[in-house]
């Protein structure tokens, strides 16, 4: 079968299912401005069904929401030039998730590290949902017909079960319906790590609060995190060898490298030699520098919560373009009767 060709489209999204941290900045939101750039269509979604995977108090994730969009805006999305929406009101994304519930595998879902690391020994007690999450997000991705997905290190796994459900869906409906996307993991900081523990990254839903620096930190609150951060007692090496076995200074390094749009090797020329009482602060000078703007921003559109909601509706709208389409034609594939 002729393989078929597919218009570059972006989608991508994050969870309002918290603060926004300066991981979903680095790994995410700054690649999502840079595609944004280069003229290919982007979509990039709150993904507020995702979010109830787990409890979310219903204010919280209004709130979270708006925030996030907030968020998106602030640091250069451009409702003009990228679909912005919130996932629940785009029904196409669902609807297409229960197609791919029956398409995805016991055994591949089984395998996703992901739902390993939230559950723990609890696997038992966590919603159906959770466990289902990854035929979501394939579903989030291939309603639009996305051929590239820009996200953190730790989202690599979910893009490769989406591609092995588009082409399970594929070959047993025997089309080329749907796209091989591709995972775009670039930048000095696609896994962006715990400030209090070099071997977990830095996450939303950490109890520490430490643990992180959140979008809305204050420039106080940063400066602190990072002098509190977790390192070893060495001076920072010239060459990125020198990071290894040291994760706690290498993710210090990762995150001035990403902020400072440098490579590692860049940063260790420039910095190898000095102790962390001296690189500490000059972290925190440029993370204050780099976020403090976004915040004020963030802070200003939240002011007209009205305006977030007017361009969540447009996106929507915009979005279901795309979508009803796609979902139409799946349907027709798969052999459900509806209108002629
Ligand atoms: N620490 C990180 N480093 C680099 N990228 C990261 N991302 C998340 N954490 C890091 C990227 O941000 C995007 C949105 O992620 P998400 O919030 O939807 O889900 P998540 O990966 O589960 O993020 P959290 O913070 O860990 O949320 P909780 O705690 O709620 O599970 C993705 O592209 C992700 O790769």
């Amino acid at each position: 079968m002729a393989e078929a060709s597919f218009t570059p489209r972006v989608f991508s999204g994050i969870q309002p299912s918290g603060d926004l941290h300066l991981g979903n900045y680095l790994g995410a939101i700054r690649r999502f401005v840079e595609m944004q750039a280069t003229g290919v269509e982007t979509v990039y979604c709150m993904v507020d069904l995702h979010a109830i995977t787990v409890w979310q108090d219903p204010a919280d994730l209004a709130r979270s929401t708006r925030t996030l969009c907030a968020g998106f805006l602030a640091a250069g999305i451009d409702p003009e030039k990228s679909i912005l929406i919130n996932q629940s009101q785009v029904p196409e994304h669902a609807q297409l998730a229960w197609i791919f519930n029956c398409v995805a595998r016991m055994g591949w879902m089984q395998r996703m590290t992901q739902f390993k690391d939230k559950v723990g020994k609890n696997a038992q007690n966590a919603s159906l949902g959770l466990f289902a999450y990854p035929a979501l997000m394939a579903a989030d991705i291939l309603i639009y017909h996305a051929t590239h997905v820009p996200v953190g290190e730790d989202q690599k796994q979910h893009v490769e079960l989406t591609r092995d459900i588009a082409a399970k869906f594929n070959h047993d409906y025997g089309v080329e319906f749907f796209p091989m996307t591709k995972p775009v993991i670039e930048g000095a900081a696609t896994r962006v790590m715990s400030l209090r523990d070099g071997a977990k990254k830095m996450s939303k839903s950490d109890p520490s609060d430490a643990s992180r620096i959140n979008m809305m930190d204050d420039a106080g609150t940063i400066a602190k995190k990072i002098r509190r951060a977790k390192t070893d007692p060495d001076a920072l090496p010239s060459e990125a060898d020198g990071l290894e076995e040291r994760p706690e200074a290498r993710n210090l390094v990762n995150i001035y490298a990403g902020l400072n749009d440098q490579t590692v090797d860049q940063v260790l020329a420039e910095m190898g030699g000095r102790q962390f009482s001296e690189f500490k602060p000059m972290l925190a000078d440029l993370a204050v520098s780099k976020l403090a703007p976004i915040s004020t921003e963030m802070t200003r559109l939240l002011d007209d919560p009205g305006e977030i909601d007017r361009i969540l509706a447009s996106g929507a709208q915009r979005a279901r373009a795309i979508t009803a389409p796609i979902l139409a034609r799946t349907y027709e594939i798969v052999g459900m009767v509806g209108p002629v």
